[in-house]
């Protein structure tokens, strides 16, 4: 029998990439209408890769004997889009947050001794150290360009490209 209080929080945490996934959309929605190409490619495949994340955890616990449950009611599609800084803060404080969750599911497993959903879990310690960097890195970026508007065509470029140096 799987341990009820990890697979809560693991069902917990898999609708929280299901929501991760939903606001990466929603921004490359947003961003798609005002001609940034590269960094609505950029939104649009991280959307896929959050739900990757999700269904690794829906592939676990389903592993495990455990059952899924998917979450309809998420809440998240109303974040005002200001500026491309505005929205990278937005992403970076989400990722922080889904940061904070990981670290508190891995204590999780290892106050219930379950060392199998601990090993599991460093997978997505890495990933989150690699998505925070990722983000502070292009907000870095953006503060650099300023309001240089041939820095923001290049930038805007190369993040069709940012993805594909990108381990997954
Ligand atoms: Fe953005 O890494 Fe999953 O949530």
């Amino acid at each position: 029998m799987f341990n009820e209080k990890i697979q809560k929080g693991l069902i917990r945490q898999l609708n929280r990439e299901l929501e991760s996934s939903h606001i990466y959309l929603y921004m490359a929605s947003c961003i798609e209408k005002k001609g940034y190409e590269g960094i609505c490619e950029f939104l649009y495949d991280h959307s896929n890769e959050e739900r990757i994340h999700m269904l690794k955890l829906i592939r676990y616990i389903n592993k495990r004997g455990g059952n899924v449950f998917l979450d309809n009611n998420i809440s998240i599609i109303n974040i005002t889009y200001i500026s491309l800084k505005d929205l990278f803060l937005k992403l970076f404080e989400h990722e922080q947050k889904i940061s904070k969750e990981i670290n508190s599911l891995v204590e999780v497993s290892l106050q219930e001794k379950d060392y199998f959903t601990y090993n599991f879990l460093q997978w997505y310690v890495e990933e989150q150290i690699e998505e925070e960097a990722l983000i502070k890195m292009i907000l870095d970026k953006i503060e650099l360009i300023g309001g240089d508007k041939g820095g923001l065509y290049l930038f805007d470029k190369d993040m069709k490209n940012i993805h594909k140096n990108k381990k997954l």
